[in-house]
């Protein structure tokens, strides 16, 4: 992995510290809205990491809790046209940062689709991938590390989990920020010369195997089991009906695990 820090000074609120991690120009602020809005303007193989966000998003324009300690990072990626297959970059992504992530020691770590990398089913971190223009898509990556979103918001009492919890001595921001940065470009790099299908294998296994799911479609529920994903991302779900439909994440307002003692 290679690193320049020369000539790197602390970011103050409107001038990020600029440096080079690994092929990416990495932008740091103290303080932005969005990390992904930030880097909305910015060409591939950009990144923008901020001490705190203060309006951070979810999908469905949800709130991300961006508590100082945590990692609020967005890396800008080639979608090369838009081909099918760009619409599993969510999942690559995804699967970028659990290898990452495991690299680090973190263990029982799974993904809930589309967009949640859980721990002992409490969230560690979101994705959200956004294409502001079309040649390039931001994938935002929000991971716990020493903050704390419960004190911020109630509503998440016991349903977040922390690297500080999970693994020690905790890695500190640049080196998660490098890990990651690193591990994106090794899966898109894979994605650009074989395609998402050299992923799939892995990226399957990351969902911890089958199991019984709710998918509210804005208002329609639809009941059955989590089968897999396909080759472009969607989800494959056993209806009750005994049929397999294929779901896009753009229908899926929510995934309900139903199977949860
Ligand atoms: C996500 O949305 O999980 C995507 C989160 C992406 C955040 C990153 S941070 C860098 C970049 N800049 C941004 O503005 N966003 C990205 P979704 O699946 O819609 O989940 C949102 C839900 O997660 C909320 O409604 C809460 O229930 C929960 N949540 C909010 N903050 C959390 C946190 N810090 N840890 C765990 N869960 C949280």
């Amino acid at each position: 992995m290679k690193t320049s820090t020369a000539n790197v000074t602390a970011g103050r609120d409107d001038q990020p510290a600029i440096s080079l991690v690994d092929g990416w120009t990495l932008r740091e602020y103290r303080e932005v809205g969005s990390t992904n809005l930030v880097a909305a303007g910015l060409p591939a193989w950009q990144a923008v990491r901020s001490d705190t966000q203060t309006a951070g998003r979810g999908r469905f324009q949800r709130q991300w809790v961006s508590d100082a300690g945590g990692l609020w990072l967005s890396a800008v990626l080639p979608t090369d046209g838009g081909s099918v297959a760009w619409h599993a970059l969510p999942l690559a992504v995804g699967w970028a940062v659990c290898h990452a992530l495991r690299n680090l020691g973190v263990k029982n770590l799974r993904m809930r689709w589309p967009n949640d990398v859980l721990v002992n089913e409490r969230k560690l971190a979101g994705l959200l991938i956004d294409q502001f223009s079309p040649n390039v898509a931001v994938a935002g990556i929000g991971i716990n590390v020493s903050n704390h979103p419960e004190a911020r918001d109630v509503s998440l009492r016991h349903a977040t989990a922390r690297l500080a919890d999970l693994v020690a001595p905790v890695p500190d921001l640049r080196h998660l920020t490098e890990a990651i940065l690193h591990q994106l470009r090794i899966a898109v790099e894979e994605m650009r010369a074989a395609g998402f299908h050299s992923l799939l294998t892995r990226v399957n296994e990351l969902w911890g195997g089958p199991r019984a799911v709710e998918l509210d479609l804005d208002g329609t529920i639809r009941r059955g089991t989590f089968a897999r994903v396909d080759a472009e991302g969607r989800l494959i779900l056993l209806e009750e009906t005994g049929h397999f439909t294929a779901y896009d994440a753009r229908q899926v307002r929510h995934l309900t695990e139903t199977d949860l003692s």
